[in-house]
């Protein structure tokens, strides 16, 4: 009666019934007397939808929830490979970099010097094992990258001396110096090296001399000068009038081809005389544009022992 009362109750309490959708039910009391009783399959049908509707959607965040686990898991996965794949380049380039610091600390040459900065005083390192040696470098001039072994400006520095002081050097890399046989022999030994004089006269004139083949033996060779390819205004003075081929000569070390004396000390200077030749520019420093042939001189360029007023001379290498 129960079942009975509480379909009835349903029934009656169901405002719109589409009898199409009624389903007549067989009920029993509790006498097992048969009763009927008619369900509106419409709300049945809603409460279906509703149930399926809940259990997809809970099983879609389930799936859901499933799903960003996964995603979470691979991203955690891909950050620590990303991490480790981004530590591993990190420490590449550490490394390059340190590789980079050597080659800036220790350049074999001004040509190495990266990056190109005022001209002055570096050192240079031209074999890896030594502690290497200040040069001057000049990045100015005709596209720079020249190391100066030689400059006269004043005649603060005496150039007439002996054998041991041309062969290390002498003077002061910031004004007048000879940077010395030694180190212009190793400098130029390895790879092929051009050649650049620049000469003034005391009227403001200026001039320069190129040779697009340079070299200085060592001292098994008294320092062989090896010069070619001249270009430029000063006239092939150099490369003409017996210098190429030449050993170097100082007042204590007769290498030249003048049989009864010394050039060096006939010209007051050291070089690769032959006998003894018309570029003199280790001569005496003279005042005023002085016409002598012990002073600094490049004879073609002014037809006459014209002493100069400045003189630098200078290689690079050549690529
Ligand atoms: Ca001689």
């Amino acid at each position: 009666m129960l079942i009975y009362g509480f379909a009835l109750f349903w029934l009656t309490s169901v405002t719109t019934v589409e009898t199409n959708s009624d389903v007549e039910v067989r009920l029993l009391d509790n006498q097992n007397a048969p009763l009927m009783a008619s369900f509106d399959m419409s709300k049945a049908n809603d409460r279906v939808k509703q149930f399926v509707s809940d259990a997809i959607e809970a099983k879609m965040k389930g799936i859901e929830k499933n799903f960003n686990q996964q995603i979470e898991n691979i991203e955690r996965n891909f950050t620590v490979y990303f991490t480790d794949y981004l530590h591993g380049i990190a420490d590449k380039i550490v490394k390059e970099n340190d590789k980079t610091k050597v080659t800036k600390l220790k350049p074999r040459g001004c040509e190495d010097i990266i990056p190109k900065r005022n001209n002055g005083i570096y050192t240079i390192f031209p074999n890896s094992n030594d502690n290497g040696f200040e040069v001057y470098c000049d990045f100015e001039t005709d596209n720079g990258n020249w190391t100066v072994f030689q400059r006269r400006i004043n005649g603060t520095t005496d150039f007439f001396r002996g054998w041991e002081e041309y062969e290390n050097g002498f003077g002061n890399l910031k004004a007048e110096f000879w940077l010395g046989n030694r180190k212009i022999s190793e400098l130029t030994s390895i790879g092929k090296h051009e050649l650049r004089i620049d000469l003034t006269d005391f009227d403001g004139k200026t001039g320069f001399a190129k040779y697009s083949t340079f070299s200085v033996g060592n001292g098994s060779t008294n320092y062989t000068l090896t010069v070619d390819g001249y270009s430029g205004n000063l006239g092939n003075t150099f490369g003409l009038y017996l210098n190429n081929g030449m050993s170097f000569t100082t007042k204590d070390r007769d290498n030249d081809n003048w049989s009864s004396g010394n050039c060096a000390n006939y010209r007051n200077g050291a070089w690769w005389y032959a006998q003894c030749g018309y570029v003199n520019l280790n001569g005496r420093y003279l005042q005023g544009g002085q016409i002598d042939s012990n002073g600094i001189n490049w004879y073609h360029w002014k037809t006459s022992w014209y002493s100069m007023k400045s003189s630098v001379m200078m290689f690079r290498k050549v690529h």
